[in-house]
């Protein structure tokens, strides 16, 4: 059995052509001009992609006293329905828990999902036992990402000496260590700050973590990084001063990663000032939205490349859940969706405006964090040989978000209203058709978990240069006898 996608422009992160595009056994086995085989789905007028990869999702993830609301079955009929075809959960033990246990958690959940999958390990507090599991994560498990929260302080924030350990861990295995990156000390100070003068609404949550906490510590990540000597990923990058400390650390040379949220680049802090406490709610999430200065910043970014991933950290709650946090906001769970709304978003803000190049907008939602995650070419690649995770791009389809006709299992959407122009025809996970236009045809357990080898480390990071090329220990000529 042959599938032929006929009559479509080919868009990559480097090239835009016109082919046809044949796959067999799910996977890309030709391309070039007039292909036929057993089944032809039209592209004429649209762009075949590379299907997208989020690689921040949290789906039925117990956070906050609940559990987030979109699982494995809608949170990935919800990708495919918006042209993503691979997502990357978080595995996240509880501190104290054993981290292949927590695998084996989130192995058990992700049996539904409908498109491939593949987790990071979370480390939530540090042992021998945690040095020790790290090693068969990566040799055993295929899992080549550890994630960090330097924030959420009493239930899943690591401190320094922790963070160092691990990362010096990820260095010795070939990980990449990924960081939630707000200072949780000065989060908790505020937090506590607020409500003791009665501001407990929703828009506390956005003062309680300004920008500046953001940026520190997404400088000591960094910096900390750089004294194990390994790359680093930062996660949810969302203003101003986290995007200089990045693009800072990269033009020194270091391999630090920066990943936007689709909300964060789309959706400002006016959100928390909306007099409906239901809106404003719904829209809390950590790190919060900022001003139209940090979403340009993002958006440079993405242009200019200091910036490499757009992701969602899609952790959805419904409304019941977000009023857990009537009359103290630092109870309201953290956590937007966005999956299903990434390309379009991304493509009518991005390539509609004339702010990003169509082959960005592929690098930037599937080709790059490929690279990073060492899975290209099997994902993220229009090549023969790689999996047949395709979106084939009309647009000219348009259509108005809202929560009456979307696939996550909550109660509203933050981007409700939005104008859409951009969507996907057609969306194919490994070969099979899961989206034609409205018609949902996702198959529940069809995804199969993507492992993912480590990475040998090709340079060291610039202050172990040093420690390797200055004296280790000097040899002198003259010691005092004794101290005074
Ligand atoms: N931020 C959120 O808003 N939700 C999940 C975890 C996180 O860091
Ligand atoms: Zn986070
Ligand atoms: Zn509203
Ligand atoms: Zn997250």
């Amino acid at each position: 059995m042959s599938t032929v996608i006929k009559g479509g422009t080919i868009v990559t992160a480097d090239l835009t052509y016109t082919a046809d595009l044949k796959i067999e056994d799910g996977r890309i086995v030709e391309i070039g001009p007039n292909l036929s085989g057993n089944d032809t789905l039209d592209a004429s007028g649209c762009y075949v992609m590379p299907g997208g990869i989020d690689p921040h999702t949290h789906l039925e993830m117990p956070f906050m006293g609940t559990y987030s609301s979109d699982d494995f079955e809608s949170g990935t009929r919800a990708a495919l329905s918006g042209g993503t075809t691979m997502v990357v959960d978080f595995a996240l033990p509880s501190p104290g828990q054993s981290l292949l246990e927590a695998l084996t958690m989130w192995d058990n959940k992700s049996t539904r999902a409908n498109c491939d999958y593949s987790f990071h390990m979370a480390i939530t507090w540090w042992s021998e036992q945690v040095f020790n599991e790290m090693q068969a994560v990566v040799q055993d498990k295929g899992i080549n990402t550890f994630k960090h929260f330097m924030a959420y302080k009493g239930a899943l924030m690591v401190d320094d000496d922790e963070m160092y350990s691990s990362f010096r861990r990820c260095a010795e295995l070939g990980a990449l260590p990924l960081v939630h990156a707000e200072n949780g000390d000065v989060v908790a100070q505020l937090q506590a700050k607020l409500m003791a003068e009665g501001n407990n609404g929703p828009e506390a949550h956005a003062y309680s973590r300004p920008p500046e906490v953001e940026g520190e510590a997404t400088n000591r990540a960094i910096m900390i990084a750089d004294m194990a000597g390994c790359p680093v990923y930062i996660v949810h990058t969302s203003c101003e001063q986290a995007h200089e400390a990045i693009r800072r650390a990269r033009q020194k040379g270091m391999r630090v990663y920066g990943e936007p949220l689709i909300q964060h680049l789309t959706l400002d802090e006016t959100e928390y000032f909306n007099k409906d406490w239901d809106h404003a709610a719904r829209r809390v999430m950590s790190p919060p939205f900022r001003n139209k200065q940090h979403q340009d910043s993002l958006w440079a970014g993405l242009a200019s490349g200091s910036l490499q991933v757009v992701a969602t950290d899609h952790c959805a709650f419904t409304t019941d859940q977000k009023r857990f946090g009537l009359g103290d906001f630092t109870k309201i769970p953290n956590g937007t969706g966005g999956l299903e709304d990434r390309m379009p978003m991304l493509w009518t803000y991005g390539i509609n405006t004339g702010r990003l190049t169509m082959n960005e907008f592929v690098a930037v939602t599937s080709t790059n964090i490929a690279k990073i995650l060492n899975i290209y070419p099997k994902k993220g690649a229009i090549l023969v040989g790689a999996d047949a995770d395709l979106v084939v791009w009309d647009p000219k389809r348009a259509k108005t978000i809202t929560s009456k006709n979307q696939q996550s299992a909550i109660d509203y959407n933050v981007f409700e209203d939005k104008q859409v122009t951009g969507l996907p025809r057609y969306t194919l996970t490994r070969g099979v058709v899961a989206i034609e236009e409205n018609t949902i045809k996702t198959r529940e357990g069809h995804g199969e978990f993507v492992k993912r080898e480590p990475v040998t480390a090709v340079s060291k990071a610039l202050s172990t240069w040093k420690e390797v090329t200055a004296p280790r220990k000097v040899e002198r000529t003259g010691i005092p006898a004794s101290g005074v």
